[in-house]
């Protein structure tokens, strides 16, 4: 078994997209520190291993969402409490994004509660993207389908990142959601990935799903056409009234093993620990970087649940000896580096 992890190693920078479930669903079987010690000779390889990327979320559109996904606090069709938000103007998100700059997030990431954004609300979405992207910061906008000439726009605008997760199995996935299907979100990631955006996408764990929905996940993601730049890897975060609260939630050392399968099966791209972290121990975080992780949500707030508080994570960076990622000049300001300086020494 040591000699196989070993083996598998020494190809830790070889990018491939033809894995098999069969050898998917080996590497999620592996003895704990032999997947471990492939993650993170994979991670080395390919990353600085102490280093993290940095984004921070908001909300610009708030729930009265048509769809029906199970796990989301937003849908019209559940009861959760939360209230809707229209559109935000332009000048609030552009307050929001200066404070998460001035925090040390590297990218802002807008998220709206639509099945597919209205043309008008794409033009004010568009304006968002390039007075962001002009205080220095990557963009990342998450607005659901997406037609080829949509993706096409908002490449025009400047966009940087397009999220769009696949969040389980394919036969998992109706029984999350009946609204749209798994190859409409397979479509939406082939018009983002033709209009030459770099592709956010991954998935949900703790829906109730098998070891084999969650192999089946990462060999989605993993074979296609090229690997996701970035692949969230959440834990539900369960919100009263949907119909997936009240799940079983994912043993810590699997939601880690996920971690590593990832990191060994695409190579280069960010994993991200996303949401759920504020439900996690500090131990199952650190595994979760050991395992590969290097990008996080910072901020105390995800879109409309909770993250852990800004010095709970500079607390464990700073125990961790991790530095956060700064941008490449450039598009890196002096108050951004200084603030990625806070981010670590605080
Ligand atoms: N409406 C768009 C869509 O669904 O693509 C964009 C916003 S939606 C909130 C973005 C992603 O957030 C979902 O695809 C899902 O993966 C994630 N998400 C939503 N609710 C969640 C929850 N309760 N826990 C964890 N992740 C969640
Ligand atoms: C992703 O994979 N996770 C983020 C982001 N992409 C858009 C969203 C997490 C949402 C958690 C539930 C909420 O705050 O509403
Ligand atoms: Fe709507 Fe997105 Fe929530 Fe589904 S996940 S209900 S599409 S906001």
């Amino acid at each position: 078994m040591y000699t196989s992890a070993a083996a598998s190693a020494l190809q830790s920078n070889l990018i491939r997209t033809d894995w098999s479930l069969t050898e998917v669903r080996a590497l999620m079987a592996l003895p704990f520190a032999d997947l471990m010690f492939q993650a993170q000779s994979v991670h080395r390889a390919n990353f600085d291993p102490n280093a993290v990327q940095v984004s921070t979320l908001l909300s610009i559109k708030t729930g009265a969402c048509p769809e029906d996904c199970a796990y989301c606090s937003q849908s019209v069709r559940f009861e959760t409490g939360l209230k809707s938000e229209p559109l935000m103007d332009l000048t609030d998100v552009l307050e929001r994004a200066r404070a998460a700059r001035a925090n040390g997030a590297t990218r802002f990431c807008m998220g709206a509660a639509y099945r597919s954004p209205k043309p008008k609300q794409l033009a004010q979405i568009v304006e968002m993207i390039k007075e962001v992207r002009a205080l220095g910061m990557e963009t990342c906008v998450t607005l659901g389908m997406l037609t080829p000439q949509q993706a096409g726009e908002l490449k025009d605008a400047g966009l940087d990142y397009y999220n769009h997760n696949l969040d389980t199995s394919a036969e998992h996935y109706q029984k999350v959601i009946t609204t749209r299907t798994y190859q409409d979100r397979l479509d939406t990631l082939a018009a983002v990935r033709d209009a030459g955006l770099k592709v956010c996408c991954g998935g949900i764990l703790g829906m109730g799903e098998t070891e084999l929905d969650r192999a089946q996940l990462l060999h989605t993601l993993a074979t296609l056409p090229q690997h996701p730049d970035s692949v969230p890897i959440n834990q539900l975060m369960q919100v009263p009234g949907t119909p997936l609260y009240g799940v079983e939630k994912p043993q810590p050392l699997d939601f880690v093993r996920t971690i590593a399968v990832a990191r060994i099966l695409m190579p280069r791209s960010y994993v991200r620990l996303s949401a759920g972290r504020s439900e996690m121990s500090d131990e199952t975080q650190a595994l979760c970087f050991l395992a590969g992780a290097n990008s996080i949500f910072y901020g105390d707030k995800l879109l409309t649940t909770e993250n852990p508080a800004e010095h709970q994570d500079r607390r464990l960076f700073d125990e961790l000896g991790i530095h956060t990622e700064t941008l490449a000049a450039p598009t890196t300001c002096a108050t951004q580096a200084r603030a990625q300086t806070d981010l670590v020494t605080a």
